[in-house]
């Protein structure tokens, strides 16, 4: 049974909440610069954003119902490497580096944290991670959709883009992992789960069984170099 008021609890959990919202907060600004670059989904781009905002303002109350305040500095480091490749991406014209950070990596790690976190979740935040994590599926799924069709000609970006982006998502990861064991995820599941998501969704971007699982095992290497 999980003391949600012990003081370690309550110091994991700020560091945790602070990644939670400041990578909401993130999600809302690249779909709004996402729909800027693709103007013919514009509207639905925004209505995705809208949601993150949302989010992020969910998990503050999340935290303020514990009456712990969010660790926003270390979020903001530890986010920022991820969210310089997006703008890079975005720098140089490259919409699908932009869309694979952010609907596949991004959502990939959403979904797979909030479903570990849900059954150790306190009863005030269980329904509302709950929540949250159907339309992290939706963004995830954004995503896939507009890939999809495109396969033949962005196969190689997407490739080029998980093998720069992923390794980065893991290393931020690698430094919250105290922190999760303490409320009560396992860090090496929720590498596991992530992992295993990007590869159901590379599959469903065009990718063959084979070259996904390979692709995911060459992250995985990369992690650990
Ligand atoms: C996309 O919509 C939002 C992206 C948020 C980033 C999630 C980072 C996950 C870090 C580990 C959090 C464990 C879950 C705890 C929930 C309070
Ligand atoms: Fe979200
Ligand atoms: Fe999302």
């Amino acid at each position: 049974m999980t003391t949600y008021n012990s003081p370690a609890y309550r110091q994991a959990y700020s560091r945790i909440n602070g990644m939670v919202v400041v990578g909401e907060g993130l999600a809302d600004r690249h779909f709004r610069r996402l729909a800027a670059l693709l103007p013919h989904d514009r509207e639905e781009l925004l209505r995705l954003g809208a949601m993150e905002a949302r989010h992020a303002r969910d998990f503050v109350g999340c935290g303020h119902n514990l009456g712990v305040k969010a660790d926003a500095a270390l979020a903001q480091r530890l986010l920022a490497p991820l969210h310089q490749q997006f703008q890079q991406a975005e720098a140089n014209g490259d919409r699908v580096s932009c869309l694979v950070i952010q609907c596949l990596i991004i959502e990939c790690f959403a979904v797979a944290a909030y479903r570990l976190y849900l059954p150790v979740a306190d009863p005030y935040a269980a329904p509302i991670t709950a929540a949250v994590m159907a339309d992290e599926r939706e963004h995830l799924n954004y995503g896939e959709q507009w890939l999809r069709p495109r396969f033949a000609a962005v196969a190689a970006d997407v490739e080029a883009c998980a093998l720069r982006a992923v390794p980065v998502a893991l290393g931020m990861l690698h430094e919250l992992r105290a922190d999760l064991a303490t409320i009560g995820i396992d860090p090496s599941a929720l590498v596991a789960d992530f992992t295993l998501l990007f590869q159901e969704s590379l599959k469903a971007v065009g990718f063959s069984s084979k070259a996904a699982r390979s692709l995911v095992n060459r992250l995985a290497a990369r992690a650990l170099a």
